[in-house]
């Protein structure tokens, strides 16, 4: 192996900061490319729980972890997370961070939580981290990169160049060129030492033979272009977000691992065709812990849905499955899986790219006795009840992709590696 990737394959919250965790153990660097402090990875070992945004899960293991230039980064947010790990005995000396990725502002912020109110209920539900309007000013060409950013002239010139320009198109924004340059050229001189650029650094490393792990935050469905659009992140979760985001290419990536839940969730708005709103959700939001890590927003639920993870496997060319929170649904008498969608009379198997036409699709069902037996103890595939191993054989079959991994509970020693 030379580069894993690890994807959410949903909407999020799959579950990847265990499964990049564990993989870390065995990687000598893992890296982050897209997104930013909008990721909420949670991770828990040795009776301790962490909650990860910015930093890459690998800062447990070989503490070697890049963020990536595809990434937008808030220098605040990162030199807090950083304390937050200091302060736990964490050591986050082998930070890299990309001298291409972009710096989320103030205003960023600012004009995130603007745009949602001014969507009423049409609003997408963003995390308010300021991520899709940093990600405009990069494709507009009027961001601010993380190497202009630690050069104190670089990054007042920049400032003087592009705040103009954003209050020129939001009046209403209150914001100073001295006001922000003098608070955060403090963070632009904490950060600078870690500032480099990455893509060369993966270079060696791939050269060497190390082992590197890319982190996908997010899931594949708020992929900006194969996503649930407008619904989405503004960036690409799934492993085609890699090579733009870490600034390598595709021969270097050997195996893609699809995150996904036994069952479904969403958070924010848009077309989820598999939700369920009563007794079996609330059972399930509870059983699962099911509310976001960063904004604690109650997470939708729903029934596996074979077309969305379909969709992940061809958009990231997955090569294996890791079903995450298995034991969330022991006890449930019948489970469901959707197999295909009925829209206009018709039975479809991808999903269609008109949010209008999502909204409006039927989800066909076919049921599946449940387990009542307890499951956390498992070791093996072959120790779960045979209800279980049917349920993921089946999921199996219809996402056309081997089952590589399974979980049953949220320490480290309850994921089940299948050969
Ligand atoms: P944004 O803030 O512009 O990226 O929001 C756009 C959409 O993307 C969704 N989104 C997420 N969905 C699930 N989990 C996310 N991360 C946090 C977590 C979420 C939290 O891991 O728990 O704490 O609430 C995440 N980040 C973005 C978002 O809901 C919008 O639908
Ligand atoms: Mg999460």
């Amino acid at each position: 192996m030379s580069g894993i990737v690890v994807v959410g394959s949903q909407w999020g919250d799959e579950g990847k900061g265990k499964i990049t965790d564990y993989l870390a153990q065995k990687a000598d660097v893992v890296v982050r490319y897209q997104g930013g402090n909008n990721a909420g990875h949670t991770i828990e070992f040795n009776g301790q729980k962490f909650a990860l945004r910015l930093i890459p899960s690998g800062i447990f293991t070989s503490g070697n972890v890049i963020l990536g230039n595809g990434m937008v980064i808030n220098p605040k947010a990162l030199l807090e997370e950083m304390k937050y790990l200091n302060d736990a005995g964490v050591s986050t000396d082998g930070i890299k961070i990309s001298d291409r990725a972009h710096v989320i502002l103030p205003y960023h912020l600012e004009i995130d939580a603007m745009q949602e109110k001014l969507r009423g209920d049409k609003n997408i539900g963003t995390t308010k981290k300021g991520i899709g309007p940093t990600y405009v000013d990069k494709y507009a060409r009027i961001g601010i990169r993380v190497g202009e950013f630690i050069h104190e002239e670089l990054f007042r010139s920049r400032l003087e160049e592009v705040l103009p320009l954003k209050l020129r198109e939001y009046p209403e924004l209150d914001f100073h060129v001295e006001d922000i340059f003098q608070e955060y050229k403090e963070y632009a001189k904490m950060i600078k030492p870690m500032v480099t650029d990455t893509g060369l650094l993966l270079d060696e490393y791939f050269r060497q033979d190390k082992k590197v792990l890319f982190e996908g935050a997010q899931g594949t469905m708020l992929d900006i272009d194969y996503g649930t659009y407008p619904y989405v992140t503004s960036s690409h979760p799934g492993a085609n977000g890699v090579c733009e985001g870490a600034g390598i290419g595709p021969v270097n990536i050997d195996e893609v691992i699809g995150i996904v839940k036994a069952y479904t969730t969403r958070v924010g708005s848009g077309a989820f065709p598999t939700e369920i709103d009563d007794e079996v959700g609330n059972r399930i939001r509870e059983v699962g812990r099911e509310y976001g890590t960063v904004t604690k927003r109650p997470r939708r639920i729903g029934w596996f849905d074979a077309v969305v993870v379909n969709q992940s496997r061809r958009m990231s060319g997955l090569t294996g499955l890791s079903i995450m929170l298995l034991d969330v649904l022991t006890g449930i008498e019948t489970l469901k899986l959707c197999t295909a969608y009925q829209l206009n009379g018709e039975i479809i198997h991808a999903l269609p790219a008109v949010i209008q036409e999502l909204d409006k699709v039927e989800p066909i069902y076919e049921e599946m006795p449940g387990w009542s037996e307890d499951i956390t103890h498992v070791t093996s595939f072959e120790e779960l009840p045979i209800n279980c191993q049917n349920y993921l054989k089946r999921i199996s079959e219809l996402v056309h992709c081997p089952i590589a991994m399974f979980s049953v509970g949220p320490d480290r020693e309850q994921t089940i590696i299948l050969k």
